[in-house]
């Protein structure tokens, strides 16, 4: 059978009020394909039947420029392609009659409709039954396992109106919940996300959340938590992704990784310590070994915070390799200052320096010198951009 393709050379109607429609096949009997309106230039259409049908609709107000489209005609052998659903993945690429591909959703994103569809044959007409689905950020729910994402709803376009939507997180018994913040944005001061420790709304309030400013971390009491987000009549914003993980009981939080640095110890209970080295060419500041402690809210916490480990300004080098790194390094530097590094190796070794990066502006220099104060010989200048010196 032939089927027609369209594409879109020019489209500017009034959004929402100006309307075209187009249909796979009939106005009556076939199927809707889209309802266009707005400035963005649409992506091409393709029919399943051999019509297609438009239907253009203007209200009393505001003319634009319209639309301008080609057609084109061409013969059916296969399905047309499914597509990739927003938020979500798809697995197959196989159109022929017969076959099927199936879809999953991203973490947080809830299915709706069929995770498998199949190519279909019937007189010649070739089409995905039943349609694709697509991927939601869903309303509230009750969610179980280890850990998990939870979404404003329509994450990641801005959250509807005059919702209330309500979350049951529960995890593995003895377990605790931990509750971090990946993004955060609420109308302020009308659209509101309540945390509470335990299974529903009459249990302790832990927080009511608002604004841009994002919160700490949460941590539950037991092994449940009720959220519930509020959103009033107008004005909306783009919501909030959370994570929540259980944790065991008596423990402190994944204190996570250091920048430019490895860490020792993965038991997180109370008693239990983590320590902290860094890279070569970098200092550690701060102390190297945390221990999680009672806190004094009756939750364990580390008793210091993370350590950093920082590229020094100038210092005191020995031994028979090493790394000197600028000061703030892979940041940039800071200016108006002078460091200096004194790089020393046993007597009968002489000095071999290799420089792996090399950037300053134009009026920032690298001097060496042979031997141990800047009085000695300077060996070489250097400035500007250069790599493998
Ligand atoms: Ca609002």
């Amino acid at each position: 059978m032939l089927l027609l393709s369209l594409h879109f050379l020019v489209f500017h109607t009034e959004e929402v009020h100006d309307v075209l429609r187009i249909w796979d096949g009939p106005q009556d009997g076939g199927v809707l394909l889209r309802e266009l309106s707005g400035s963005a230039l649409p992506p091409d259409a393709h029919s399943t039947f051999n019509t297609i049908t438009l239907q253009f609709t203007t209200d009393f107000f505001t003319s634009k420029q319209g639309f301008a489209l080609q057609f084109s005609v061409s013969t059916a052998t296969s399905c047309n392609d499914p597509g990739m659903p927003t938020n979500g993945t798809r697995s197959g690429d196989s159109r022929e009659p017969g076959d099927h591909v199936v879809f999953q959703c991203d973490p947080g994103y809830i299915l709706q409709g069929v995770n498998r569809i199949t190519c279909t044959e019937i007189n010649g007409r070739f089409f995905w039954q039943p349609d694709p689905p697509t991927c939601t950020a869903p309303c509230g729910g009750n969610l179980t396992g280890p850990s998990g994402l939870i979404l404003s709803p329509d994450y990641p376009e801005p959250y509807p109106h005059g919702r209330e939507c309500d979350w049951r997180v529960t995890v593995t018994q003895d377990y605790v919940i931990l509750l971090s913040f990946n993004h955060f944005s609420l109308e302020p001061s009308y659209d509101f996300l309540h945390i509470y420790d335990g299974p529903d709304s009459l249990s302790p309030l832990l927080g009511s959340f608002y604004g841009t400013d994002v919160p700490d971390r949460i941590e539950s009491s037991s092994n449940t938590l009720f959220m519930a987000f509020r959103s009033d009549a107008s004005l909306s914003s783009n919501g909030f992704v959370l994570q929540y993980t259980e944790n065991p009981r008596e423990s402190c939080f994944e204190p996570g990784l250091l920048r430019n640095g490895t860490r020792v110890g993965t038991d997180l209970k109370l008693g239990f310590t983590v320590t902290y080295h860094c890279e070569s060419g970098y200092t550690l500041e701060g102390d190297p070994t945390l221990t999680c402690i009672m806190g004094g809210d009756g939750k364990p916490s580390w008793n210091k915070p993370k350590p950093m480990c920082i590229a020094p300004c100038g210092g005191q080098y020995s031994g028979l390799e090493g790394v000197v790194l600028s000061p703030g390094y892979p940041g940039n530097y800071t200016s108006s200052r002078t460091c200096l590094y004194s790089v020393a190796v046993p007597k009968d070794y002489v000095v071999f320096s290799q420089f792996a990066f090399f950037q300053t502006a134009l009026n920032d220099i690298v001097e060496v010198y042979d031997g141990p104060t800047q009085h000695s010989r300077v060996l070489s200048s250097l400035s500007g951009a250069h790599t493998g010196i």
